[in-house]
């Protein structure tokens, strides 16, 4: 067997050719390794008389940690190494250009929404929001739909299950409660839209069962038809900046008293005939009507003193009409090539 110190020199010259740290590690692990060879030595010892023992013993751990030390220095200048290679192979360019800023955008039904606001907010209506969970009364009752209204049933509303939102808590099929509670809230002169997102089971190519919509409501002293038919004609010439025909046709919802739904000119035809205005020249774009007497009164306001009148219409389909959208699913799928074309504005 070899002598201590020729294993020590042994150890040595293994620790000074190792070249990398993968390799050094192994070298430790041969000679102080669990079953390393200068381990080994101190299983020797047993062999020895008592009286020789310590003597050996503190060779051996003089030996052992001599090539400990030489380990540790070895490592700690393959690392300097390591990295100095590393910086030399350029791993990082400081000097290479970014990669830029991609600038993000509204989405058009976000860009159509703050239209609508700022053209209604020129002329003197304010926003009002309210919650998309809404109870039967904001919803309905205080909105003249009778409890056997249409409306009112399963296919319609989104009813949430009892114990979740408190009793009889449903999505709002509309913005109008918003309205009401405005209404409730403050004393007549009002003037508010509330544009905001509503819920209906509704599902095909044209409508999703989330879509958005925004809600007029002024309520004065001798508010006119005339003057609800001349705000709406202004607005639809500003929303779409040009000139447009408008016309209007007697309808019915419970909450106003006449109805009508109003039609605009072709918006890609002007009024000649095409797919989009299915050959008839006009485009539905939304009902209206003077507030009925029965809503007035559930929000504590006396319709022998005011009157009111009251609007909707979808703002995903302005939207549409707007930037040219055939499809209102594109809206909802979030296809980034779809929304880049939006970014400017
Ligand atoms: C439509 C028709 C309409 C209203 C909404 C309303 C709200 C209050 C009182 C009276 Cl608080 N009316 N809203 C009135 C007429 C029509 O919407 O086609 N919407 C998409």
């Amino acid at each position: 067997m070899d002598s201590l110190p020729a294993l020590v020199e042994r150890a040595l010259a293994e620790v000074a050719s190792s070249g990398d740290l993968a390799h050094l590690d192994e070298v430790r692990v041969r000679w102080l390794g669990k079953k390393g060879q200068l381990t080994e030595q101190l299983k020797s010892l047993g062999s020895l008389s008592a009286a020789d023992r310590p003597a050996a013993g503190q060779r051996i751990n003089e030996a052992k940690q001599q090539v400990q030390e030489a380990l540790t220095a070895r490592q700690s200048s393959l690392e300097v190494d390591a990295l100095a290679a590393q910086l030399a192979q350029g791993a990082l360019d400081v000097s290479l250009r970014g990669r830029g800023e991609q600038s993000g955008g509204l989405h058009p039904v976000t860009r159509a929404r703050l239209r609508i606001e700022r053209l209604f907010g020129d002329i003197g209506f304010t926003v009002a929001q309210g919650p998309e969970i809404e109870d039967d009364f904001h919803n309905f009752t205080a909105l003249n739909v009778p409890a056997d209204h249409p409306a009112r049933a399963m296919h319609d509303t989104f009813y949430i299950e009892p114990g979740h939102a408190g009793e009889g808590a449903l999505l709002r099929t509309h913005t109008s409660p918003v309205q009401i509670r405005a209404l409730r809230a403050g004393k007549p002169p009002l003037a508010v839209i509330a544009p905001g997102r509503v819920y209906r089971v509704d599902s095909d190519a044209t409508h999703t069962p989330m879509f958005h919509q925004v809600e007029g409501l002024l309520v004065d002293t001798d508010v006119s038809f005339a003057q609800l038919k001349s705000v709406l004609h202004g607005f639809m010439e500003a929303f779409f900046e040009r000139d447009l025909a408008m016309r209007l046709r007697p309808s019915y919802f419970p909450f106003t008293e006449p109805s009508a739904e109003v039609d605009i000119s072709c918006v890609e035809c002007g009024g000649k005939g095409c797919r989009l205005c299915k050959q008839t020249g006009w485009i539905e774009v939304l009902g209206c009507g003077m507030v009925h007497p029965q809503v007035l009164a559930s929000c504590d306001v006396d319709p022998e003193r005011y009157t009111g009148y009251a609007f909707g219409m979808g703002i995903d389909r302005l939207a549409m009409l707007r930037y040219g959208v055939n499809d209102l699913r594109l809206f909802f799928e979030n296809d980034l090539r779809f929304l880049r074309q939006f970014r400017g504005g």
